[in-house]
């Protein structure tokens, strides 16, 4: 069994939130890439986005990726963008298994909804972004995961591929 769980996939599809009911259920520490990231920087994401740019978050979130694998016994939710990477994956994959939580596109403009107005301008990146890294998902992923009802039920679901795996 390798040493942590790593959690990728879109932004919106419930790393976190599974991640965290993954690390209740299995005893293991939960750790969010994206918060490791603005601890490092002391800023907030949109921050580092809008002061430094996207190529300086990508390298920020290498480093923090390097640092978070050298660790054991961890489920790790991983930002949205981890898989442009090769280096990233490569990391995570060494000393974690890779499940990619999918969750349809819908569900993941519902719940932003429910949050605030969505833009139109939001909804046509967010099905760009799944289209343009659904194989890159697919390619690092050990197992997917549906995530389309409760995430709970995801949860079991990535228990249970886990199992088989260990067998
Ligand atoms: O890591 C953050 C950041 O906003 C970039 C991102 C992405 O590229 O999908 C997702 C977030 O988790």
């Amino acid at each position: 069994m390798k040493n942590n769980i790593v959690l990728i996939g879109m932004p919106g599809s419930g790393k976190s939130t599974v991640g965290k009911i993954l690390a209740e259920k299995t005893g293991l520490f939960f750790v969010d890439l994206d918060a490791v990231i603005e601890n490092m920087a002391k800023k907030s994401i949109p921050q580092i986005f809008s002061e430094d740019g996207e190529p300086a978050f990508r390298d920020l979130e290498q480093k923090c990726v390097e640092e978070v694998s050298a660790q054991s016994r961890q489920v790790i939710a991983t930002g949205g963008g981890v898989i442009l990477r090769e280096a990233n994956m490569k990391a995570l994959s060494q000393n974690g298994l890779i499940i990619f939580l999918d969750r349809p596109v819908s569900d993941i403009l519902g719940e932003n909804l429910s949050e605030r107005p969505l833009l139109a301008d939001d909804a046509t990146r967010i099905h760009r972004l799944y289209d343009e890294r659904i194989r890159l998902y697919r390619r690092y992923g050990k197992f997917t995961v549906e995530n389309n009802s409760a995430p709970e039920e995801a949860a079991e679901k990535i228990l249970d591929a886990i199992r088989e795996v260990t067998k």
